[in-house]
């Protein structure tokens, strides 16, 4: 059970944000802003209280506070960003977390690890090893879970972003598969959801209590995800999907 969510407002230069999807478009900031907004109500209609943090100017990609920390129900993470123009979203995430959370670990470099590639199923947290996180950083954070008693696995990803891009847990023994990571062998145990390559986007939603959110757009998934029987919240991403950030990234949830 969540309780709280933490989300950071998309900045105006948001519009110079990493893409591997140029031909999207640049993001219109007014209408980022409004599905923002409702990103924050359906947190809030799932029982979260949401703590928003003001936009981080110079950071184009800061609204994606998933990647700076991961939480865990023993302590708080801060990560390392592998990409230049994100490192400095940490800053201040420890004392921020740290009202939160009773200890607060951190990655060191040469570690990079992006909360984006951690996903939490139970006590244990499978690690995508990305482009943004990096054996290191694995290491680290595995080392940091076992001493919490808990557990962490790294997992050898398809080339994606990040290893949420193409799986979510959705709970209950739910799992979003998109086709790509249809052959890790990890995940064979779960039922699972299959996301074909035209809805790859769909592979990210979040279960939040009650509910799980997903992107507006994507019929077959929304019928197959609807089919288990979990109450959906649909939400426009437009804005978000063209600098390649989708529902996980945009909030830190505990
Ligand atoms: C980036 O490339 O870092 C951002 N444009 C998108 C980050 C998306 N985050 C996520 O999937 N957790």
């Amino acid at each position: 059970m969540f309780t709280k969510a933490i989300v950071r407002r998309p900045a105006r230069f948001m519009i110079n944000g990493i893409t591997a999807h140029p031909e999207l478009g640049k993001p219109d900031h007014e209408l980022a802003v409004r599905q923002h907004d409702a990103y924050i109500a359906a947190l809030e209609r799932c029982g979260l209280s949401v703590e928003v943090l003001p936009a981080l100017e110079g950071y184009p990609d800061s609204c994606f506070v998933e990647d700076v920390a991961v939480c865990t129900r023993r302590f708080a993470l801060v990560t390392l960003p592998r990409e230049k123009s994100r490192s400095g979203e940490i800053a201040g995430m420890d004392v921020l977390l740290g009202r939160h959370f009773p200890v607060i670990e951190s990655i060191k470099a040469p570690g990079t690890l992006e909360g984006g590639d951690v996903m939490m199923i139970g006590d244990a947290f499978y690690i995508g090893l990305s482009s943004r996180t990096n054996a290191e950083g694995a290491r680290q954070f595995i080392g940091h879970l076992e001493r919490y008693g808990l557990e962490g696995h790294t997992v050898c990803m398809p080339p994606t972003l990040h290893l949420k891009s193409g799986l979510s847990y959705l709970e209950d023994g739910w799992l979003l598969v998109e086709s790509a990571f249809a052959g890790l062998a990890e995940f064979s145990g779960f039922k699972r959801i299959d996301i074909m390559p035209a809805e790859a986007y769909a592979a990210n939603c979040i279960r939040i209590n009650d509910f799980a959110i997903v992107p507006a757009g994507y019929p077959k998934a929304l019928a197959d995800i609807k089919a288990t029987g979990i109450p959906v919240i649909e939400l426009d991403m437009s804005e978000f999907r063209k600098i390649d950030g989708s529902l996980t990234c945009l909030s830190l949830r505990f």
